[in-house]
């Protein structure tokens, strides 16, 4: 696992901007949380960062992200519920270029990685503004669920690496090897909660203390 580390900060850091991260998981995972977390931290850096409200799907999300986006003091672009995430999203793109800013977090709607039209959805959004980056967002406590899906949406859109949520409710998190050897990408963050600062820097050394503990 220390053989595929990847610094977060020192990407955005060196990357050309806007760069532009697209979160992708099933529902319910923490993609929308996660978002929220990063945006915080970003701008922690004095990185400035827009929000795509491209979960245009579930009742709620729109207005769900726009609390986040206030409340971590980041711009949000949206459009109407049920429009086509990949216009929103390509909105936030030329939004952030428009605006000489640093970062782009598109957030997108949970899907099953069985659904095929949810799936091409997807293929659409990373075609019509082609991300620096793809996380896959999943829960610690899925297990091996999780490693099925990893495996999946890597197939429809390759991801970059994976965010690993709720390891607060799982503390050993196993799962984290498999997605990693099975997407052959880092793991990148992990949730450890509900609140803006519960996000932790993915540490191999760590990780495995905490799997022997
Ligand atoms: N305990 C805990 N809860 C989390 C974490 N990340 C997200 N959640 C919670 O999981 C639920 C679903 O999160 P959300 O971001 O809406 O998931 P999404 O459907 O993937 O966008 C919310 O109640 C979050 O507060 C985490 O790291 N730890
Ligand atoms: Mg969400």
């Amino acid at each position: 696992m220390s053989a595929n580390v990847f610094d977060f900060d020192d990407f955005i850091r060196n990357a050309e901007k806007p760069v532009h991260i697209v979160f992708i998981g099933i529902n319910g995972t923490g993609k929308t949380t996660t978002i929220s977390k990063l945006a915080k931290r970003l701008r922690d850096m004095d990185h400035s960062v827009v929000i795509a409200a491209g979960d245009t799907f579930r009742a709620g999300a729109i207005d769900q992200i726009a609390i986040h986006a206030d409340n971590v003091g980041v711009k949000l672009i949206k459009h109407q519920d049920g429009s086509d995430p990949a216009a929103v999203i390509y909105d936030a793109v030329q939004y952030a270029k428009g605006h000489n800013m640093d970062v782009v977090l598109s957030d997108t709607a949970g899907r099953m990685h069985t659904n095929v039209n949810l799936m091409a959805q997807l293929e659409k959004v990373c075609r019509v503004s082609p991300p620096d980056l793809t996380i896959f967002v999943d829960e610690a406590v899925a297990g091996n669920d999780a490693v099925e899906r990893a495996e999946q949406f890597n197939n429809a859109v390759p991801i970059d690496g994976s965010i690993l949520t709720k390891t607060d409710a799982d503390s050993k998190g196993g799962a984290a090897i498999s997605i990693a050897y099975i997407t052959g990408k880092p793991i990148i963050f992990l949730g450890m909660g509900q609140g803006y600062d519960d996000l932790q820097k993915f540490d191999p050394k760590w990780f495995v203390d905490q799997l022997f503990d």
